[in-house]
């Protein structure tokens, strides 16, 4: 193990055994990469390090109202969450139409990218907000293992364990044909799940930690969903930043 907390000998989630998974140990760049039947990841578990990891919860949450440490924020309706002013980002509670009703997404989004770039998922079309010293220092760590620039990151936060992604690919059009996504990840742990969609028996369960960097790459967005399903036990917040390349 090195100092950050790395194996450079043991993955820490089980891949099925079969053809065409495989792990292999990159020393270069402090992390996996990982091989399943049509896609590429990279992982690396600590690749943040606590102080980095620790400074960017509290960079997310630092608001004008509530101490961020001790907020209840899943006590507050959407329109209490509208007011409070966060400091470094724009945090949305959006809402989508589910069978004629409007439903608030289990989690709350923040956009930042390049000015021109608009995206449009899950049926909501974001305009990015500019992007800040913190999401650039974060997003320039990423493009050194990604090996390619990013111009937009779309923030998750997960309050807790009932908030939740459902299972979809990074399709969209504007994505391009096999996008790279950066996904990086602080707060409470919570499981990345990946399923075949031709044969969604077949799985995997990626932890992803306070610290963890995970690329996705190749042509995965066309042969695997993926998702983070609720987990009652977690009770704090965790933030997912994927960073994306739109209309490159
Ligand atoms: O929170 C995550 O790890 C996944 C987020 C995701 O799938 C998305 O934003 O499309």
């Amino acid at each position: 193990m090195d100092l950050f907390g790395n194996h450079s000998d043991e993955l820490n989630f089980e891949l099925p055994v079969g053809a065409g998974f495989g792990a292999c140990w990159n020393e270069a760049k402090r992390g996996f990469d990982v091989t399943v039947p049509d896609g590429e990841l990279f992982y690396s578990r600590c690749f943040f390090d606590q102080r980095v990891s620790d400074r960017s919860v509290a960079y997310f949450l630092e608001n004008e109202e509530f101490d961020w440490r001790a907020a209840d924020w899943r006590g507050l309706s959407p329109e209490q969450f509208a007011a409070v002013q966060f400091r470094n980002i724009r945090w949305k509670q959006e809402f989508i139409r589910m069978f004629g009703k409007s439903h608030p997404l289990p989690r709350l989004t923040s956009w930042y990218g390049d000015s021109q770039k608009s995206y449009t998922y899950s049926g909501i079309t974001s305009f990015p907000h500019e992007w800040n010293k913190g999401l650039l220092y974060i997003r320039e760590r990423v493009e050194a293992v990604a090996g390619v620039p990013f111009n937009s990151v779309l923030l998750n936060w997960y309050r807790d364990g009932e908030d939740k992604i459902d299972w979809h690919a990074d399709d969209e059009p504007e994505l391009g044909t096999n996008p790279i996504i950066g996904s990086v990840n602080f707060g409470e742990t919570r499981d990345f799940v990946i399923r075949r969609i031709d044969d969604p028996h077949v799985k995997v369960t990626i932890p992803l930690e306070h610290g963890t960097v995970l690329i996705m790459a190749g042509p995965m967005q066309h042969h695997w969903h993926h998702a983070v399903p609720k987990r009652a036990k977690v009770r704090g917040s965790r933030f997912n930043l994927t960073f994306r390349r739109i209309g490159l």
